[in-house]
């Protein structure tokens, strides 16, 4: 079974979506996500330009050999495009072996390993009380673990935070603006440590000493200030406080880890085993972060947690909006079989989103499942697709409150 045709789609039923879909001289048809938030035409490029003319008549079986062929034969290996571009090829090919076998993907990856996989909803409010109705919000539509991100006073606009609901609105946080340069937002580390404690104080003495919570503090602090958020945090019990410093220095990590026994996620933006040696082998975070669109795909991803596993570390992928459908499933798969699975991500697609892409996992009291569909268990409507053409859209800039340029 050889690959016959592989193409590139483009559709952005409110956000943007990349996707590859490849077709094998059987007529057999796979999926993968390559969706790179605000830089996803250069991996359209790569995929058009560089790989589907190697993948033309390939055999569509050997999902490894490919892996290597495309990441050692590019000779340039790791980042975020070409990973994620490997990865639309690797979840593609796993896609079409459980099609042929007629076998869901997480059947292959040895079966399962739970009955679903927590998932935890991403809370925001600009005040507490806000805050508080997108809890309830999160809890009435039956998650388990919750993110909590709020607004800091002093500052106007920071990540995490969407439009405050009304009690039994849908949560529609979307950091990526439709807009031709990045919006901007401010920032100041004292006046998020100083508020952030307060927060979580809030939320337990609200909701109760059981709810597993957790937090984001999106790469913008310092060893020294992540330690000190850490060591405030204790008192609330943290499921995990997530990328506390900016995630491509791994030795940072153990300042941090040294001085506080708040569990630690770091990776979104990762993509490599070898962007986490340091992490692992020290035991300096307790959850991977990665995505399986970003991270090299099923195959890549794998071998990540499986050394993970080997140092008590556990899965907790991101699963974020730019994470499509397609790419959802993967990690669905992967979660499921994986033993060493902590938790993921599950911010629900918006409805059109949903008509493109049609979709077999379900979410069942707080718990995530991929479904028994062979394969990943996705479709695409191409004509639908097409009605969304690609727009430019950004995640947003950060800046200190004197200007200068921080991380987002
Ligand atoms: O900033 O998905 O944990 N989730 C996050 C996200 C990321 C975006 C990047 O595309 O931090 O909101
Ligand atoms: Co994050």
């Amino acid at each position: 079974m050889r690959i016959e045709r592989a193409e590139v789609l483009v559709t952005s039923p409110g956000r943007n979506f990349v996707t590859l879909r490849i077709t094998t001289t059987d007529g057999v048809v796979g999926l993968g996500d390559a969706t790179l938030n605000g830089r996803e035409l250069a991996v359209v490029s790569y995929l058009r330009d560089h790989l589907v003319p190697l993948l033309v008549g390939r055999e569509a079986n050997d999902i490894e050999d490919t892996w290597q062929y495309l990441y050692r034969g590019a000779y340039w290996r790791r980042g975020p495009v070409t990973m994620s571009a490997i990865a639309a090829v690797d979840m593609a090919l796993w896609d079409i072996k459980g099609k042929v076998a007629g076998l869901p993907v997480y059947q292959l990856l040895g079966g399962r390993s739970r009955r679903g996989g927590l998932a935890y909803g991403h809370a925001s409010g600009s005040t507490l009380e806000a805050l508080f109705t997108s809890v309830r919000n999160h809890l009435d539509e039956g998650f388990r673990a919750i993110r909590i991100q709020t607004g800091v006073p002093g500052l106007k606009k920071i990540y995490g935070v969407g439009g405050d609901q009304a009690r039994g609105q849908k949560y529609d946080y979307e950091p990526a603006g439709r807009t031709a340069v990045p919006v901007e937002e401010d920032w100041d580390t004292r006046f998020y440590l100083q508020h952030i404690p307060g927060v979580f104080e809030a939320v337990r003495a609200e909701f109760g000493a059981g709810l597993p919570l957790l937090h984001d503090a999106h790469h913008r602090l310092t060893p020294n200030q992540a330690a000190q958020l850490g060591r405030s945090l204790e008192p609330y019990d943290l499921f995990w406080l997530e990328d506390c410093t900016p995630a491509e220095n791994q030795e940072a990590l153990r300042r941090v880890r040294a001085m506080t026994t708040t569990p630690l996620a770091i990776g979104e933006v990762l993509n490599s085993v070898h962007d986490y040696q340091t992490l692992i082998t020290e035991q300096l975070i307790d959850y991977v972060r990665s995505s399986v669109t970003h991270g090299g795909g099923i195959t890549a991803m794998r071998k990540l947690m499986d050394f993970a596993a080997i140092y008590g570390i556990r899965s907790g992928f991101h699963g974020p909006t730019d994470i499509s459908p397609v790419g959802m499933a993967a990690a669905l798969h992967l979660s499921i079989a994986l033993h060493n699975f902590g938790i993921v991500e599950y911010m629900p697609h918006n409805a059109q989103t949903l008509e493109v892409f049609r979709t077999g996992y379900t979410f069942t009291d707080g718990l995530l499942d991929p479904g028994e569909a062979p394969g990943l268990g996705v479709e695409v409507d191409d004509e639908l697709a097409a009605t969304f053409p690609y727009t430019p859209a950004y995640l947003p800039v950060n800046r200190l409150l004197d200007g200068t340029v921080h991380d987002w």
